[in-house]
């Protein structure tokens, strides 16, 4: 069982060109077709616009792919039986032999496998609200500190726990900096409500910090680079507030528990905010594809 790169992807990574990973969940699960299939390939298209090559992971038939082709992009965005796909997923699909789309978790380890180090994704998963009681912690969170790879996103999710979530993060020894800010983004709104220690000023710094990272020998776990929103593109933080609650209420009477949660809540934010949710859960994802494509290059610059 071997993971297959593509052949572009794999000549940029030998040459030490750029590479930019991203992930499928967020085309299967986190977005409504036609949407997911326009975000999918903007996100490329940004991506290559910056000069670096876009690699999309997921797995199919079994085998996790490192670039998917276009055929299996629209594989991602339209078949309805696409597994959600976690890192301890990985091995159960490849015995199987089945389609599968790959959270943060799972995409960072195949890329980070395949020697890709920046990666970009909307919103991070995290520590759920209530996690006391429901222990709901993403596996994105375990997956970065085992895994060499440089997160662009904009924070994690606002569904989630952040303050817990940073907490996690720090405990766990996983570096967050904020791309020109010390607030940590709050994905659908620009500013969390929290701090971050350190912000990067520019790509060439995002970049050295990542060069660093290996240099001292700490270069086994990954690096959360946090890139907010424009204030005048995020979401009205009435309507989040209230888009949220109704979610979560509906959430606890439906009983929907584990991997479901962050899609369900997804999908109940578009239906609440009449798509404006989708609007800027867009402009997030593409912000940090062009983000993590400029750092990439710099990157190549440099090492
Ligand atoms: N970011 C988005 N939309 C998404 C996700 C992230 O803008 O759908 C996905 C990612 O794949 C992330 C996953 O890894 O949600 C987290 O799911 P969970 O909370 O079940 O770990
Ligand atoms: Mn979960």
């Amino acid at each position: 069982m071997s993971v297959a790169v593509r052949d572009e992807v794999r000549e940029a990574i030998e040459s030490g060109r750029p590479v930019v990973a991203l992930e499928s969940t967020l085309i299967s699960h986190g977005l409504p077709h036609p949407d997911n299939i326009e975000v999918a390939r903007e996100s490329e298209r940004l991506i290559r616009a910056e000069g670096a090559v876009p690699a999309t992971v997921g797995v199919v038939a079994g085998t996790p792919k490192v670039g998917l082709d276009a055929a299996e992009l629209e594989l991602m965005a339209t078949a309805g039986n696409i597994e959600k796909l976690s890192a301890r997923d990985l091995p159960v699909a490849a015995a199987k032999g089945i389609h599968g789309a790959t959270t943060v978790a799972a995409t960072a380890h195949l890329a980070a496998l395949a020697g890709i180090r920046l990666f970009a994704t909307g919103g991070l998963g995290g520590v759920h609200r209530g996690a006391r009681e429901s222990w709901d912690v993403s596996a994105d969170l375990a997956a970065l500190t085992r895994t060499p790879v440089a997160v662009v996103c904009s924070g994690v999710k606002s569904i989630l726990d952040v303050p817990a979530t940073l907490e996690y993060l720090e405990t766990s020894g996983v570096s967050v900096v904020g791309f020109r800010t010390l607030r940590f983004p709050g994905f659908y709104l620009a500013d969390s409500g929290r701090p971050v220690d350190w912000s990067v000023e520019d790509e060439d710094e995002a970049a050295r910090l990542v060069l660093a990272l290996a240099e001292l020998g700490l270069g086994r776990s990954g690096v959360v680079i946090s890139n907010p929103l424009a204030e005048e593109d995020q979401l009205d933080p009435g309507m989040h507030d209230r888009a949220l609650r109704a979610g979560i209420d509906e959430m606890e009477r439906k009983g929907v528990r584990g991997k479901d949660v962050t899609p369900f809540l997804l999908d109940r934010f578009a239906e609440e905010t009449k798509g404006e949710s989708l609007r800027v859960n867009k402009k997030i994802i593409q912000g940090n594809a062009r983000l993590a494509a400029r750092i990439a290059v710099s990157l190549a610059g440099l090492s």
